[in-house]
């Protein structure tokens, strides 16, 4: 029943050939709605969340539904509170099952933000209120870094990088309190163990950016040098290393504050 409000279902009889005179017509109105979704939440690094929830359909599980009405509160959202919670924009929905994911921009290292979601179909029948987990952007102290890697850019299998690579960081040299790095795993490496660490010239680990299982994609991973109190990287070269199963490249990294 997608794309319109009711189905017309044209009844012919067998000797009668289908025309717009003398047909039959049977409106059967849509009144089924999306199924409910389950929101789940992930920790961005600083400044972002990551939300993520498979797409229902237009009836229930089947079908592509019209429009998503995503919302967030400083409390725990209910029906009775969903109106009062503010908008976050979304784009429309894929077909049911696909997994959909947002990042959404927060205020940096802001506290805890509750979200919820609910679906209509084009008829606008609603689905009920999704549950509504809470979540704060993951913000640890300087030399200490949070991975960006839920930041994929895509999971597109035709917009997977050919190659492993770890870009040059950007900004370098670095005069502020942060800078950024890309890298690309390719699908090939996909599940291998990975670690992304920050060292100095003598070879000691400075700070861990992420590791653990590598997941196909470009990344892109934040690393804090500077706090307000004294727990700042110094001023030096360094090397940013990423090492993904028996493949290790490293990218250097002049910090002149
Ligand atoms: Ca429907």
């Amino acid at each position: 029943m997608d794309g319109s409000h009711v189905d017309c279902v044209s009844v012919c009889t067998p000797t009668t050939a289908c025309s717009s005179q003398g047909d039959t017509w049977t409106f059967k109105p849509d009144a089924v709605a999306p199924s409910t979704i389950s929101l789940t939440t992930s920790a961005g690094c600083y400044d972002n969340v990551v939300l993520s929830w498979y797409a229902p359909g237009d009836d229930g599980t089947s079908g592509t539904a019209a429009a998503y009405d995503l919302r967030w509160s400083t409390s725990s959202i209910t029906s009775g509170t969903f109106a009062e919670a503010t908008q976050i924009a979304t784009s429309a929905p894929h077909s049911a099952g696909y997994q959909e994911q947002l990042t959404v921009s927060v205020p940096r290292c802001s506290g805890t933000r509750y979200y919820a979601i609910k679906t209509r179909d084009e008829a606008y029948n609603w689905s009920s209120l999704s549950n509504s987990p809470a979540v704060s952007p993951a913000c640890p102290t300087p030399p200490l870094m949070c991975d960006r890697a839920s930041q994929s850019t895509s999971r597109e299998p035709s917009d997977l990088p050919a190659s492993a690579e770890l870009f040059a960081p950007s900004p370098n040299p670095v005069d502020g309190d942060e800078t950024t790095v890309r890298y690309a795993v390719p699908g090939r490496l996909e599940g291998e163990e990975y670690d992304l660490a920050l060292f100095d010239l003598a070879g000691r680990r400075v700070g861990t950016l992420g590791r653990g299982k590598a997941m196909a994609g470009n990344h892109s991973a934040a690393v804090a040098l500077r706090s307000r109190v004294d727990k700042s990287v110094g001023r030096g070269v360094y090397f940013i290393r990423l090492r993904i199963g028996l493949t290790t490249m490293t990218q250097r990294v002049v910090i002149v504050h």
